[in-house]
């Protein structure tokens, strides 16, 4: 990341305004705007998050429930099966499920979109422990994840104030211009795949976010989130995805965020809420969805194994991940052979062929 970051504009002015805000996410590829969610309903939702986590045993015991304070001996990333293990309680939530769906970001998603909007089924909760900086969300669009349409509109908000310290996103300002998909490679971190922004130019921008203010961007602009640097505090944050009805959507958004990890299904979440209203409310929508696409995912899983065998450390923690989530999987069984190679490397180098230095 640029040293330089400079200041999002705020565009509370346009709100009203479908053809400005359109012209200035067209201009700057975001938008950002302070309060559009109510930070009342933000707080009921992060107490909710916090009990979650508390129940988990992630908060440091005897610690004010709203301050977020992080047992930091169980952090564990976006991926982690002990991670998989408290987001499934998240996904539980009605709250959760609800919020996306509020009227005033329905507005705003469908002044830029210009028609009627479809929230994603698929919900998004980030738990970003402190003191784990080497998993900060790299550089990315979001296309290579989310695919569908271009036209797809992530709204990142986070759940409590969220200072630069607390690491919230930041984009590169003008970076979907071209309107390339980049190249993404093998990176620790949400999603595991990062573009190489040394051959982007432009400028970074974040703020000191306040509960209630929410970032929209769309899918080819390039994006990371800013290192939690606080000591002991959790970074909660939303991240949900909207797109106009008649656009195309790939088949995994329908279902639940992590569900390949977790194994959770909507019928696992349902019989925890009070209402049905939203419940598979896409399925009578008449959607076109696509089957989605897992190249990049797949390259991205051959390049760590790749960077092991070659002795380089940067892809452990996913491969150890690997392995936990699923021993007995194909997977597991490429991740643990290149595990062992890694630590061949590690325990002595000088004894193998081909080692640095010889
Ligand atoms: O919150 C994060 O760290 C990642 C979020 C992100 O990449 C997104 O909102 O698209
Ligand atoms: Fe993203």
């Amino acid at each position: 990341m640029a040293t330089q970051l400079t200041h999002f504009q705020v565009s509370n002015d346009a709100l009203d305004d479908g053809p400005e805000l359109r012209r200035r996410i067209a201009d700057d590829g975001y938008l950002f705007i302070r309060q559009l969610l109510d930070p009342q309903r933000l707080g009921d939702l992060r107490l909710h998050m916090l009990e979650v986590l508390r129940a988990g045993g992630w908060l440091r015991t005897g610690s004010p429930l709203n301050d977020g304070v992080a047992d930091v001996a169980k952090k564990c990333a976006e991926g982690d099966p002990e991670y998989i293990a408290v987001y499934k309680n998240i996904q539980q939530l009605e709250a959760f499920h609800r919020l996306p769906h509020d009227p005033t970001i329905i507005s705003v998603m469908e002044k830029i979109v210009g028609e009627t909007v479809l929230p994603h089924p698929s919900k998004v909760a980030r738990l970003w422990f402190p003191q784990n900086t080497l998993h900060t969300t790299p550089a990315h669009q979001d296309f290579v994840h989310f695919q569908g349409a271009y036209d797809t509109y992530t709204c990142w908000t986070p759940v409590g104030d969220c200072p630069l310290a607390l690491g919230p996103l930041a984009v590169l300002v003008g970076s979907h211009k071209s309107g390339e998909v980049f190249d993404h490679h093998f990176a620790l971190g949400a999603g595991g795949l990062a573009v190489d922004t040394g051959t982007l130019t432009g400028t970074w921008a974040s703020t000191d976010f306040a509960s209630g203010d929410a970032l929209i961007f769309p899918s080819r602009t390039v994006h990371q989130a800013l290192p939690n640097v606080t000591p002991d505090r959790l970074r909660l944050s939303l991240d949900n995805r909207y797109q106009a009805r008649s656009q195309p959507i790939a088949a995994h958004q329908l279902l639940p965020h992590l569900n390949r990890a977790s194994g959770q299904t909507w019928d696992d979440i349902y019989p925890h809420w009070q209402a049905t209203d939203l419940q598979y409310y896409w399925k009578n929508l008449n959607l076109t969805v696509l089957p989605s696409d897992t190249t990049r995912q797949d390259r991205g899983f051959a390049e760590a194994l790749e960077l092991a065998r070659q002795g380089n450390e940067v892809a452990r923690p996913f491969l150890v991940r690997v392995v936990g989530r699923d021993p007995a999987s194909p997977q597991a069984t490429a991740a643990r052979e290149a595990l062992a190679a890694l630590d061949a490397w590690a325990n002595g180098p000088r004894h193998l062929s081909g080692a640095p230095g010889r």
